[in-house]
Order: C-alpha cells, then sequence, then structure tokens
C-alpha cells in the first residue's frame, strides 16, 4: 500500500512537472468510463470476459452473422447514450480547453487519444481539435460497401431499426424501474449481460441509404484486425515525432493490450516524456516511485483526474 506521504509526494511532483509542461498527450482507456457505468473489456467484469471477441469485434464476424453483431453494438450504443461523462471526462476536457485558449498566454500543445468509442469525452465539452477517437466511435455508421464511401457520424438514433428495438440487456430492465437516483447510484458491479434478442435477417438491420443496392450499414468502429484511420494515425505521430518532444503522458484507465495505441507511451517515454498513470491496478514499483520518469495514482480516474489536473 503507498503510504499517504509517498502519495502526496507523488502528486506535489507530478503538478509541478505538468504546470511546466508544454506538450501533452492523454492516453485514455474504458477505465475511465467505468464511472460512468459502462464496463471495460478486460478484468474479472470486463465484456471480452462474458464473450469473445473474435465473435463480436472483427469484420470475420459480422460477415458471418451481421444480426448478432449489430445486437451488441446496439446494446453498447444504449448503454453509452445512458451514460453521462464523469468528472474525470470534465478535467481531461478542461484541461484540453486550456491549450485552445491561449489567451491565458500559457501556450500548451495537448491532445487527448482515446481507445474508447462510447462518445463520453466529445460529449463532456472536450476541445474537438485535439480529440482523437482512435477506435471510431459507437454512434457512427458507415456502409459495407466498398464502391460507396456513405458515412453517417453522430449518429445517436435509437433505435435503428425496429428489430434493434430491444437490445436492452436484462440488467438494464430490471433498472428500468428504478428510480433515476438508484440508477445512478447502480452497483457498478454487476456486468451488463448481453442475450442476443433474436436471429436477424439482413433485411432487419440498417442498411445504406444511398448505395441503391441495400447494402448494410456497420458500426463505425475499428474492429481487430483492421487498421486505424490513417489520418488520424499520421497526425498522432506527427504530434509524437516532431521537434519538440512530449514532456508528459497521462495513461488514464487503460490495460496497454491494444496495439497500435499501446506503442505510444514508450515512444513517448523514449523521447524523454515522463508518464503518470492512473488506473486502480498498479504495480507497486510504480507506486513506490521506484520506476524512472514515472508516477502511479492508484483509483478511479472519475476520482483522481478532478485533483491531479486541478
Ligand atoms: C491493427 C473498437 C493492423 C471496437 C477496439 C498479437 C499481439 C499483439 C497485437 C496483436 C496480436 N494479434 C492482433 C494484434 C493487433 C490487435 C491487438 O492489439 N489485439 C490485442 C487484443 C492483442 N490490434 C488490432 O487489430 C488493431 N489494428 O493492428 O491493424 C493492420 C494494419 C494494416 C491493415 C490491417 C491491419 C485494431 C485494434 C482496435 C480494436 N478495437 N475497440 C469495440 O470497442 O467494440 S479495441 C478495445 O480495446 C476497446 O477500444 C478498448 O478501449 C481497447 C483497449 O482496452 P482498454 O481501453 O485498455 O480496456 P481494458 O478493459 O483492456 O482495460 C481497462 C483498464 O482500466 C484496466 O487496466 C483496469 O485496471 C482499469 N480500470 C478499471 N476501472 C478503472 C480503471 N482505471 C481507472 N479508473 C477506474 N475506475
Amino acid at each position: 500500500m503507498e503510504s499517504e506521504q509517498q502519495m502526496s509526494k507523488q502528486l506535489r511532483e507530478f503538478q509541478e512537472h505538468l504546470k511546466k509542461s508544454k506538450k501533452i498527450v492523454a492516453l485514455v482507456g474504458a477505465g475511465l468510463s467505468v464511472s460512468s457505468g459502462l464496463p471495460t473489456f478486460r478484468g474479472s467484469q470486463g465484456l471480452w470476459k462474458n464473450f469473445n471477441m473474435i465473435d463480436l469485434a472483427t469484420p470475420d464476424a459480422f460477415y458471418i452473422d451481421p444480426g448478432l453483431v449489430w445486437q451488441f453494438y446496439s446494446w453498447r450504443r444504449v448503454s453509452a447514450l445512458k451514460a453521462r461523462p464523469n468528472r474525470g471526462h470534465l478535467a481531461l476536457s478542461k484541461l484540453s480547453n486550456l491549450s485552445s485558449n491561449r489567451d491565458n498566454g500559457k501556450k500548451v500543445d495537448y491532445i487527448t487519444i482515446t481507445q474508447n468509442v462510447d462518445g463520453l469525452s466529445s460529449r463532456s465539452n472536450h476541445c474537438k481539435d485535439n480529440l482523437y477517437e482512435i477506435h471510431g466511435s459507437l454512434f457512427n455508421l458507415k456502409c459495407t460497401s466498398f464502391m460507396c464511401n456513405y458515412v453517417d457520424r453522430n449518429n445517436f438514433k435509437h433505435p435503428l431499426t425496429k428489430a434493434l428495438a430491444d437490445t436492452e440487456d436484462e440488467y438494464e430492465k430490471k433498472n428500468r424501474k428504478r428510480t433515476l437516483e438508484e440508477i445512478e447510484q447502480q452497483d457498478l458491479s454487476i456486468s451488463p449481460q448481453f442475450k442476443p434478442v433474436v436471429q436477424l435477417t439482413e433485411s432487419d438491420l440498417p442498411q445504406c441509404p444511398v448505395c441503391k443496392d441495400g447494402s448494410l450499414l456497420r458500426p463505425g468502429v475499428v474492429w481487430f484486425g483492421e487498421s486505424l484511420p490513417l489520418n488520424v494515425i499520421t497526425k498522432i505521430d506527427n504530434f509524437i515525432e516532431s521537434e519538440t518532444p512530449v514532456d508528459l503522458v497521462l495513461v488514464i484507465g487503460t490495460s496497454g493490450t491494444v496495439y497500435p495505441a499501446n506503442s505510444y507511451v514508450d515512444r513517448i517515454k523514449l523521447k524523454g516524456g515522463k508518464v503518470a498513470i492512473f488506473n486502480t491496478d498498479i504495480e507497486e514499483d510504480i507506486l513506490q516511485g521506484k520506476v524512472k520518469d514515472t508516477w502511479g495514482f492508484r483509483g478511479d480516474a472519475a476520482e483522481l483526474l478532478p485533483v491531479a489536473l486541478e
């Protein structure tokens, strides 16, 4: 257990460095949205604990059973729409706007790289110009036809089709009878159970409004085995590799499992940047301050960030 003194020493050092930093990156993962009621992917209550990502988050999965995949993403859309940005999202958005309102004389170059597709960062008044949703968004839809480049951004409609109306899971249904306050305090430890409702056919699913042959629309997320949007990757590479090195990378609520997101931290560290980790699960050595140029703050990112970034 890190002692109180150890924690406050780390916090003091971190905040001094934060104030001096001219170039900052935040790498965000599912842990930031836990306090908003959304499950992570790995770990005891994670999404991938209850079912296999290969059956739901790959192009093959969609080709084999688009109805199952659409029910999974429709259920995630409903969950994310019901969620609210938490104090951690808001603290990060405040930092993002610091760099854009240069009238305070403090020139800070800042970007948020989020792996999350839940849209909560963009709903928390985050500066639009420096938020990179590298895995896409649950609320973007795109045509599956190679000949068509139809994309529908920020589509918050639910249900997208009649057949997808009933994709709320048992957990949500149980909650429906509860008061809003009770839902706000809902027990986050219960992992939402996603149960495919029925076997759906292509005619039950969202169709491209542009294509004559009625191609299917798919969720505008990056599936495993798909490359990340090149324009976004290029901007991030330019930011990290440019002449002025990144002074500080905030690593928030991510297991660092997924490539290429997990490569950014080492690249920044290699160029002399310092690392601050905000996670419920942090190695003791880091908590003890024994890892060079790395601070660790253990806890809920929604609670830690407003204090650390103040
Ligand atoms: C690509 C969208 C190449 C979909 C997602 C073998 C070895 C290494 C790599 C690979 C391999 N085989 C394949 C690969 C590559 C693969 C990959 O990395 N696989 C992993 C699983 C090994 N990567 C890809 O396929 C990528 N593409 O490489 O393309 C290419 C190039 C050219 C042409 C073709 C291909 C694409 C990856 C994108 C996949 N899509 N999401 C969807 O969401 O449905 S990734 C998915 O994982 C989510 O986006 C999620 O955000 C992301 C990362 O997970 P985390 O956010 O870190 O979440 P996790 O649950 O893991 O961790 C949560 C953390 O929070 C934990 O540490 C926990 O302790 C902490 N926490 C919990 N509560 C809190 C908290 N922290 C703070 N506060 C709390 N309250």
